[in-house]
C-alpha cells in the first residue's frame, strides 16, 4: 500500500542513519562519499531526500535505491516532474532542460518501470535515531512548526502541503536572510534539501544540505546523530 509518510524506528539499529539530499543522478559521487565513510550495507542505514534524479549522468542508478533494505528514497520535485509533464502541468520540454532528457531517451517500457517506483516514493519521514533522536526528512519544507501536524496533511492528500514538501522555500529564505524562524517543536533536528547552499546551513534544529551537485562536485552526507551531537 501506498504510503506518503513514513515513520521508523532505528532505535534498536547498532548502525548510523545517513542522511544526503538531491543527488541528481550523481550517484558514482554518492559512492565515493558513501566509501569514506565507511558505510556498512547491512548496518547503516540511508535516506536520499528528493531530486535523485535529473542533471547528472546516472539518473538510471537511481532504481538501486529504491525499495532496497536499509535505503530510503524521498520524492522532491524532480520527482514529480515526471507526473506533472503527464498530466500536462508542467511541459517536457521544460522537464528536459531542467536535466529530464535521460528520462525521454528510456524505451516505453523501461519509462513505466521508472515513473512507478518514482511516483510512490514517500513524501516524508519521521524517524527515530539509533541514538533515539527524534529526526525529521523532508524535500523543501514544512508549513508551520509542528513536523507530525505537516504530515498529517500530506497524509490526507492536501495538494498545497505535498507542493510545499516538494518546492517550499519560505524557511530556508528566512533562514538565509538571519530573521528568526519557528523551531519544529515536535522533533530533535529536521533535515531539508531542494535549497543549494555552499556548505550545510543549520538554523535552529533545521538544517538544508544541498550542497548544489552535480555542478559542485561535493557530496554531502551526514551521519544524523553525530551532526547532532555536534551542534
Ligand atoms: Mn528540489
Amino acid at each position: 500500500m501506498y504510503e506518503s509518510v513514513l515513520d521508523i524506528d532505528l532505535s534498536q539499529s547498532e548502525g548510523r542513519l545517513l542522511v544526503a539530499a538531491d543527488i541528481h543522478g550523481s550517484f558514482d559521487a554518492l559512492d565515493r562519499a558513501l566509501e569514506e565513510i565507511g558505510y556498512d550495507r547491512d548496518r547503516d542505514t540511508v535516506f536520499l531526500i528528493g531530486d535523485m534524479i535529473d542533471r547528472g549522468p546516472q539518473s538510471h542508478r537511481c532504481l538501486e535505491w529504491i525499495d532496497v533494505p536499509g535505503r530510503y528514497c524521498l520524492k522532491g520535485n524532480h520527482e514529480s516532474y515526471i507526473e506533472a509533464v503527464c498530466d500536462g502541468r508542467i511541459s517536457r520540454q521544460d522537464h528536459e532542460e531542467d536535466g529530464g532528457r535521460w528520462f525521454y531517451l528510456l524505451d516505453e517500457i523501461a519509462r513505466n518501470a521508472y515513473r512507478r517506483a518514482l511516483l510512490s516514493l514517500p513524501l516524508a519521514a519521521r524517524v527515530i535515531t539509533p541514538r533515539r533522536r527524534r529526526v525529521g526528512m523532508i524535500h523543501a519544507d514544512v508549513a508551520g512548526s509542528n513536523f507530525w501536524q505537516f504530515c498529517g496533511h500530506i497524509r490526507h492528500g492536501d495538494y498545497r502541503s505535498e507542493q510545499i514538501a516538494m518546492n517550499g522555500r519560505s524557511r530556508f529564505h528566512a533562514a538565509r536572510e538571519g530573521r528568526t524562524i519557528p523551531l519544529i517543536s515536535d522533533l530533535d533536528h529536521v533535515f531539508f534539501g531542494h535549497s543549494p547552499v555552499a556548505d550545510p546551513l543549520t538554523v535552529g534544529n533545521c538544517s538544508w544540505i544541498d550542497t548544489g551537485l552535480p555542478h559542485s562536485g561535493q557530496v554531502t552526507l551526514i551521519d544524523v546523530d553525530q551532526w547532532i551531537d555536534s551542534g
